[in-house]
């Protein structure tokens, strides 16, 4: 039942369909499916391929905004089941998280936000193509512990260490914490730049805050 359920999320995002993604994503919810689940194995197998179909030439930058409107709304419906099942109500830590500058991705980084947010942390999202002046100034106003920098382009992800940069110059580190992420990011890379952690996906993010906080034990 889930994997006909998954594979028609999946097709809600490839056909671009903003409703029927958030009425799969309702009735996934009532079937008590993991909203973690639903979205891994449907509507990011969805994207997956559009972007597969992308690279090919079959698919075009208007099919590409048309996708992640889908798994937007999706994500809209899913958020307040998410928060639900991992609801903490201390506050772990504060987190500025946003997207590098000249990157509008924000799926992903979305997702990381929500999921911290769920898990106790207070998220202050800067949104996308974020200069490393405002990760800074953001991050000194609000006494950040942790700063997380998402990057989707592989021509993007300097864009990383130009915010670490920008954090060393203020002399907010190492008080302030640095976590970075993005498909193209890998654990050499964040060591390169001088992160002090690499997380894969919303989960690992999780793990990795509760762990730059001192928090013991797993998500
Ligand atoms: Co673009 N795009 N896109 N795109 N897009 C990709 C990324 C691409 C791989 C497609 C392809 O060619 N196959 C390619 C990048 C190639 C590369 O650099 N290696 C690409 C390109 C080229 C572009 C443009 C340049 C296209 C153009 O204009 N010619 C352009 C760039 C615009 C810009 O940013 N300046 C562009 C534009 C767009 C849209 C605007 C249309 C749209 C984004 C809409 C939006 O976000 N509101 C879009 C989309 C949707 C995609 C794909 C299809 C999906 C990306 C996504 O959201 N994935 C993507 C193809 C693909 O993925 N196969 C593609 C789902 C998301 C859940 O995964 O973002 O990896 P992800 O996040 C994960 C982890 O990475 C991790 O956790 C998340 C959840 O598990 N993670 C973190 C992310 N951030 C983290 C931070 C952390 C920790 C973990 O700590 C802080």
């Amino acid at each position: 039942m889930s994997n006909e359920l998954f594979e028609a999320m999946c097709q809600s995002v490839i056909d671009g369909d903003p409703d029927a993604a958030a009425a799969l994503a309702e009735q996934s919810i009532h079937d008590g499916v993991d909203p973690l689940e639903a979205i891994d194995l449907g509507y990011v197998a969805g994207l997956t391929e559009v972007g597969a179909r992308f690279s090919t030439g079959e698919m075009f930058l208007p099919d590409m905004m048309l996708a992640a409107r889908a798994m937007q709304r999706a994500v809209a419906v899913l958020e307040p089941e998410m928060t639900r099942r991992a609801m903490h109500r201390q506050v772990l830590g504060r987190v500025v998280l946003g997207t590098v500058k000249g990157d509008i991705h924000e799926i992903g980084k979305n997702l990381v936000g929500i999921m911290l947010s769920a898990n106790g942390f207070e998220v202050h999202d800067l949104g996308v193509d974020v200069p490393p002046e405002r990760f800074v100034e953001t991050a000194r106003s609000v006494g950040a512990d942790i700063v997380g920098i998402s990057a989707r382009l592989t021509t993007t992800m300097t864009g990383q260490r130009d915010v670490i940069r920008a954090l060393d110059a203020a002399g907010l580190r190492p008080g302030v914490k640095v976590l970075v992420g993005g498909a193209p990011v890998t654990r050499a890379w964040s060591t390169d730049i001088g992160a002090d952690g690499y997380a894969e996906d919303a989960i690992g993010a999780v793990a990795l805050s509760r762990e730059l906080v001192g928090v013991a034990g797993t998500v």
